[in-house]
This record gives structure tokens, C-alpha cells and sequence, in this order.
């Protein structure tokens, strides 16, 4: 008989026992894990409602290049697309390799950024590479994928959150950070870059203006403590248990109601998010409506080729 295998340790927050691979991806610059549940010899008993999607680029503090955002892309969405998964947890694999450091994510990699020496990935010079491809900030469509999608994404904050990655946790609907090791600092304006959006914006209305205007302008280094104490993070916990931590959130969240969950977050998101939060707001009502004898009365005069009958259905008060 074959012996259960237990996928490989990719972090040191990482409890192999807890996962399994998400099979059909060849992802090269992140990990992909579904949690599962494991008997005593390590056989899979049931998956689990929580994935785990990790940047896998400590070498460079986990920072991401368009490559790095279309796998992020295609797990978010797989995750999204999956109908037994509440929750995803976003966090980054480590330390590196090359001299221990821990990281979340870095933010778009800036060797390869932007008008000079853009590459999509490995083997592409700016000469070869598609023009069309030149320059493009798709981490945005991964932001808002991450906030429209009606599961709860959970930033797992397990070394430093800069740039482009501080903004994946500002959208995240919720934040765990590590006390020992978790580290924030929005190093955008240092760099000549701007998240004008979800980053930025979203960021003030969570914790303020003025709060919001100082980790921009300042461009410092906070804990996560600190960022506790402002509001931008649920919980800072002991780096060792910060995965066990996020599960107890993600278990928390499977034992409420899909649909609450659903209406939930996208009731969260509809004052900020203007007509786009009320379109998939009304999206998600619609899909309500749609199972009441109200809407198939409705749909079924149309195609019985008579009047509709709304005679049981009361204008409610
Ligand atoms: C995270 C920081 C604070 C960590 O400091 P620490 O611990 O002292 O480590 P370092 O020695 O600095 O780093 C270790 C190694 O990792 C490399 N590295 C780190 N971050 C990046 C990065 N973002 N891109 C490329 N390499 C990175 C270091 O160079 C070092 O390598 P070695 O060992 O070879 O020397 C600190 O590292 C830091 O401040 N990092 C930069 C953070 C930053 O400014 N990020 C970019 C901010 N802007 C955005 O994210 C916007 C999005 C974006 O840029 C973009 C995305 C996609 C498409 C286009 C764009 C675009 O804007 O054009």
C-alpha cells in the first residue's frame, strides 16, 4: 500500500497536515492549497471549506510580476468559482532562503516595472516582449476580484505587507498578522508609484484620514500591533500559531449562512463602492428573487402567453 503523502512544507507558518495541492495548475510563483482533513496515517478524510493561496517568491520578499498576478488571478477566481469554499487565505511563503527575511508581499517587482525594462517573466527582454502587455497594473482586476467575490478573503500577514502588498490587505476583508514578524509600511510615493484606488481610498476609510495620509506620506514602518491599534488589523498573533489562527476564523465563517455571508460583504462594500458595490449588491437580490413563487409566476405568464396572476403575492408593509 501506498503511504499517504503530505504535500511539501512551503512555509514555516505551514502545517502540511492541514492541505492538500489544488491539482490542475502549474503555478511557479505561488502555492495553491486546499485544507483538508486528515486521519491519524495521514489519509485524506474530506476537504475542508478554506484555501490557501501563498506568494512563493521570498528570494524577493514575495514582491509580484505580471506573471506572479495572472496565477494570482486564476487561483483567486478558482477559489471564487468553488462552491464548497468560504473562505481564502492570502499569505506568503518563507523565510527566504537567502538571508531568513519573512514577507507577505513586496508589491509589484520593480526590477521588471513599468516603461524601462519590463518583462513579463523569465526569458523575455522589453525587446521581446508583447507590447500589448507592456506596463499593464492588472493587480487591480486581482483587487477587485478579491472584493467583489462572495467568499471572505482573509490576508494572513505573515512578514512585510509594502506597496502594492499593503494594498492586497487593505482589500482583504480581513487581516491576521504575525506579532513577531508582520511588518506594513506603504512604500508607493517612495518609489514613484500610487495605488489611487482600493489601496489608498479604502485604506482612509477604514482607519481615517488622517491616519490613512500618514502611512502614504510618511512612507514608516509599523507593527502589527500598530496597525491593530488603528484598525487596519483584526489580530496580531505568535508567528507559530498564525495559520491556526486564520483556520479558526475561516471555521468560524463556514458555520454561518452562505447567503448571509454573500449579502453580508457586498452590503460591506456598497456605500464605498458606489454604482459598481449596488450592481453586485442588486446582483446578489436578484438571485434572491429569482427563487420566489413571485418571479417564477412572473416568468411563467411570459411563457404561458398570458397575464401574470400577483393575486397571492401582498404589497408587504
Ligand atoms: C519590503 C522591504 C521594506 C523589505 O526590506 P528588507 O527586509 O530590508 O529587505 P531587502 O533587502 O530590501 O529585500 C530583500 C531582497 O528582495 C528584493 N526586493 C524586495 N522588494 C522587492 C520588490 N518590490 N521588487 C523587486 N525586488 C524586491 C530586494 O531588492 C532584495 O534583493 P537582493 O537580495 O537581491 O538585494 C523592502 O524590500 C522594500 O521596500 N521593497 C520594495 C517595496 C516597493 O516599493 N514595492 C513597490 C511599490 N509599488 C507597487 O507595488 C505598485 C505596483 C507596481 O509596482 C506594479 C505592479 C505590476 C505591474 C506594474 C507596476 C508598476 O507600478 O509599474
Amino acid at each position: 500500500m501506498t503511504e499517504p503523502v503530505l504535500p511539501a512544507a512551503v512555509s514555516d507558518t505551514f502545517d502540511p497536515r492541514r492541505w492538500r495541492v489544488v491539482e490542475g495548475f502549474d503555478f511557479t510563483d505561488l502555492t495553491y492549497h486546499r485544507q483538508v482533513e486528515r486521519a491519524e496515517d495521514g489519509t485524506i478524510i474530506r476537504d475542508l471549506p478554506c484555501v490557501r493561496i501563498a506568494f512563493d517568491r521570498p528570494e524577493v520578499r514575495n514582491a509580484f510580476r505580471p506573471h506572479t498576478v495572472d496565477e494570482l488571478y486564476r487561483a483567486m477566481d478558482h477559489a471564487r468559482m468553488t462552491p464548497d469554499v468560504a473562505a481564502v487565505l492570502l499569505t506568503g511563503n518563507g523565510p527566504s532562503p537567502k538571508d531568513g527575511g519573512h514577507s507577505f508581499c513586496s508589491g509589484g517587482d520593480q526590477r521588471i516595472r513599468g516603461r524601462d525594462g519590463y518583462k513579463y517573466a523569465e526569458g523575455e527582454t522589453s525587446e521581446t516582449v508583447d507590447p500589448a502587455r507592456a506596463g499593464r497594473l492588472h493587480i487591480l482586476e486581482v483587487q477587485r476580484l478579491m472584493r467583489t467575490m462572495p467568499k471572505v478573503v482573509i490576508a494572513v500577514v505573515n512578514g512585510w505587507a509594502a506597496g502594492g502588498g499593503h494594498s492586497l490587505h487593505v482589500v482583504s476583508d480581513l487581516t491576521i498578522a504575525s506579532k513577531e514578524h508582520g511588518k506594513f509600511k506603504q512604500t508607493d510615493a517612495t518609489v514613484g508609484s500610487f495605488d489611487a484606488g482600493y489601496g489608498s481610498a479604502l485604506l482612509a476609510r477604514q482607519i481615517g484620514q488622517k491616519n490613512a495620509r500618514e502611512i502614504f506620506f510618511l512612507a514608516r514602518e509599523y507593527s502589527a500591533e500598530d496597525m491593530v491599534r488603528m484598525g487596519a488589523v483584526n489580530e496580531a498573533v505568535p508567528h507559530a500559531q498564525l495559520e491556526e489562527v486564520a483556520l479558526g476564523y475561516a471555521r468560524d465563517i463556514a458555520r454561518q449562512s452562505p447567503q448571509a455571508i454573500r449579502m453580508l460583504k457586498f452590503a460591506f462594500n456598497l456605500a464605498d463602492d458606489g454604482l459598481a458595490g449596488q450592481q453586485v449588491f442588486a446582483g446578489e437580490a436578484t438571485r434572491l428573487a429569482y427563487m420566489t413563487d413571485e418571479a417564477v409566476e412572473g416568468k411563467q405568464a411570459f411563457l404561458e402567453k398570458r397575464d401574470p396572476d400577483w393575486s397571492d403575492f401582498p404589497y408587504y408593509f
